[in-house]
């Protein structure tokens, strides 16, 4: 199993790469034996009318599929913002090409794209194929994204709602919760023994950046970081 991580080189913010420091320090800490596979992408050219932000999940997807290609292991494709609470190594015990987490919740978002799980299989590579040629088409056909925004918001998301809804049966897809493997908004405040992997997302991730004391549901994730990022930095002196 290899874990891949792609890094937004967003200009003037400069700790997004303290986040994947983080995250890589507690990949190491409970994974030892785990690849922490990094991709930094250059900012890509704004499409007129279209968020930033757009881009770079259509850059992202494309390295996803890449790297799906000539993989010769299992793979978990993680956002940066993330933070490994314990081993992910007991994904791959379930059968399936490709695995995604749904939200614990269900309020309006299905599901959050933060973490995926995909095995090399041809059925993976097909799946992840077509999910970045739709991306690529939803980039650039605003009335086409916006038919599955509206439900699965974002970009990525969009396009695999689009794949999970419309190309049924292509691969084997197993739904995951995000209180266990990608704790979001809904779970922050529940995250338990069982939660793999944190999200800082939004919100979230502006409190730890800044540095602000742990409160409200946001309180537990902001303690686990701030931990593990004193750690990582003792360990690093100590060196
Ligand atoms: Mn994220």
């Amino acid at each position: 199993m290899e874990i891949v991580t792609v890094q937004f080189n967003y200009q003037g913010r400069p700790n997004y790469k303290l986040l994947l420091q983080v995250f890589k320090y507690s990949v190491k800490k409970y994974m030892p034996n785990i690849k922490l596979v990094e991709y930094k992408i250059k900012a890509p050219e704004k499409l007129p009318g279209r968020p930033l932000n757009f881009n770079y999940n259509d850059v992202k997807l494309k390295i996803w599929v890449d790297h799906l290609k000539k993989a010769k292991e299992n793979v978990i494709f993680a956002d940066c913002d993330m933070l490994a609470l314990q081993s992910a190594e007991h994904a791959f015990n379930i059968p399936f090409d490709i695995a995604y987490t749904a939200r614990t919740k269900l309020v309006r978002i299905p599901m959050n794209g933060g973490i995926m799980m995909a095995r090399p299989t041809q059925a993976a590579i097909n799946f992840f194929d077509e999910m970045y040629k739709t991306n690529h088409r939803m980039l650039h056909n605003v009335s086409f994204h916006h038919k599955y925004r509206v439900k699965w918001a974002g970009m990525n998301q969009s396009a695999f709602g689009y794949m999970i809804t419309e190309r049924k049966g292509i691969a084997k897809i197993h739904k995951y919760i995000t209180r266990e493997w990608n704790a979001v908004d809904c779970d922050w405040n529940h995250i338990n023994e069982k939660t793999v992997f944190c999200h800082y997302k939004s919100k979230l991730r502006k409190l730890i950046l800044k540095n602000a004391p742990p409160l409200g549901i946001y309180k537990k994730p902001m303690k686990i970081w701030y931990n593990m990022k004193k750690e990582m930095l003792e360990r690093k002196k100590n060196k």
